[in-house]
């Protein structure tokens, strides 16, 4: 098996609930990970620190939650060779509008792969961060088909009155 580590960043501690879905999915799937909070607004420095020795520090893709006028993902991806995938957080005044354009519309030439608003697009990342990991690792390749056979087998073929 393959060392690998997802680092999953975020602007606030108020991304945490959303953030925390994509965690939760690393911790189904046995995928190692960390958590810190890294602002570009607030803490630019640390999040160049961070950054620029991510892959030094052994993690090999990131996932970047961030809201408003959310740039921590785009600026994370300049700064370091590793995939950045980026999840717009809900945001107050624009439900996550703003989030989703600041993130998605990355001029040519530095890549941020974007997921769905908020809590989908929580998990969604940590799929796609699994499925790339994968490639490299039967293991988890296995535990990622079985979540997904799983995720297939949960869905009822006809609807219930039952809540
Ligand atoms: C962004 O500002 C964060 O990613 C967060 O979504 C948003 C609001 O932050 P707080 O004011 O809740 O700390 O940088």
């Amino acid at each position: 098996m393959t060392e690998h580590k997802v680092a999953i960043i975020m602007g606030s501690q108020s991304d945490w609930p959303t953030m925390e879905h994509a965690a939760n999915m690393l911790d189904d799937l046995d995928v190692a990970y960390e958590a810190r909070i890294i602002s570009a607004h607030r803490t630019p420095e640390r999040m160049y620190d961070f950054a620029k020795t991510a892959k030094e520090e052994g993690f090999s893709v990131i996932i970047a939650g961030a809201g408003g006028a959310a740039h921590l993902p785009g600026m994370t991806a300049a700064l370091t060779p590793l995939p950045v995938f980026g999840v717009p957080i809900q945001s107050k005044a624009l439900s996550g509008q703003d989030s989703l354009l600041s993130i998605v519309q990355m001029p040519a030439g530095i890549p941020v792969g974007t997921l769905a608003i908020g809590k989908a697009g929580a998990i969604n990342a940590a799929l796609l961060a699994t499925a790339v990991l994968a490639i490299t690792d039967d293991e988890l390749a296995d535990r990622l088909n079985d979540w997904r056979a799983a995720n297939t087998a949960r869905v009822a073929q006809y609807p219930s009155n039952e809540s």
